[in-house]
């Protein structure tokens, strides 16, 4: 297994960064890192790069030292990816990667090529943190760092419900239960807590939901004036995606919004059979067997769904 504090050891100046649009394992990971390393290697000049993260995640210690990666880059000793599939999801902070001195990856998703130097892929492992947990000395695992690490497993297994969901990952949750966090609560802020803008986004999505039984098939679509009507933007459709694979007797869940770019972004879910990284991947996105992610363009976010009810054909034959 990586030795993260030998190659710590070694480093003056650390960047740790996660992929864009973070979601609560990716800052999870990158928070419980960057503690480890502010409390254990004081002296190393530390930063943590991301996108804006959602409030969701701003109780968790270190949130507000995350920065987004400047424009300006500088070699540093040591760059660590976090629950990152490939070196283009990192965004702005790829350009710290390819000028580090040495790189880590450490990661779960399926679809990873071990883009570093070190690389630590786990695609059995629920979660990034859950991964991290694994590779920290278990006697340095704080308050702190475990509410990060908690936060990560919580968000990735749908709170221990996903088949992502291992004895591994109990046990670990368990181990981190036990370093006195307040997990009752952690659960309620990251799972079920929602916004009366997300409660209305998600009534909308469901409300404008087709069902395509001939391949066991739910999508729906957010459009621009959908999200102009309420003011959202895509960090207020967060849970929608999973409501929607919940449907009864559904294989396969399509929700599609708009991006800024223009383009629509694609979260599919998958219950069973269907594995919805292979198509993620012929679109140029990636992700995991029973969730995966991945941008298309177009006019007609309907025409984009019947493309994708293809792909879907395709596997149930
Ligand atoms: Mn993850």
């Amino acid at each position: 297994m990586l030795n993260l504090d030998s190659l710590l050891e070694k480093a003056a100046s650390v960047v740790i960064a996660g992929h864009v649009r973070p979601d609560g394992d990716c800052v999870g990971s990158c928070l419980a890192l960057y503690q480890y390393v502010c409390k254990y290697y004081p002296e190393t000049k530390t930063h943590v790069f991301l996108e804006p993260i959602p409030n969701t995640f701003t109780f968790l210690k270190g949130s507000g030292d995350i920065a987004q990666a400047p424009e300006e880059v500088w070699t540093v000793d040591l760059c660590i990816a976090l629950d990152c599939g490939d070196l283009s999801r990192l965004g702005n902070a790829a350009k710290f990667f390819e000028h580090a001195n040495r790189t880590v990856c450490i990661d779960h998703h399926v679809s990873n090529q071990s883009f570093a130097d070190e690389n630590e892929i786990l695609a059995d492992a629920s979660s990034t943190c859950e991964l991290l947990y694994q590779l920290l000395p278990k006697d340095r695992i704080d308050r702190e760092i475990a509410e990060c690490l908690y936060t990560g497993i919580v968000t990735d297994t749908g709170v221990f419900q996903y088949s992502c969901t291992s004895p591994d990952t109990m046990r670990s949750a368990a181990d981190l239960m036990s370093r006195g966090i307040d997990y009752p609560v952690i659960v309620d802020r990251v799972f079920f807590q929602k916004t009366f803008l997300q409660q209305k986004m998600m009534g909308r999505a469901l409300s404008n939901a087709r069902l395509y039984e001939d391949v066991s098939c739910i999508a729906t679509v957010l459009t621009p004036e959908d999200m102009a009507e309420f003011g959202a933007l895509p960090k207020h459709l967060e849970g929608i995606a999973s409501q929607l694979r919940a449907t009864k007797g559904v294989e396969v869940s399509i929700f599609l919004y708009p991006l800024e770019t223009g383009e629509y972004k694609v979260s599919a879910r998958s219950a069973k059979v269907v594995d919805v990284s292979v198509i993620a991947v012929k679109y140029g996105g990636g992700g995991h067997v029973r969730a995966a992610g991945f941008t298309m363009s177009g006019d007609d976010p309907w025409a984009m769904v019947e493309l994708l009810t293809e792909d879907i054909r395709k596997q149930l034959k």
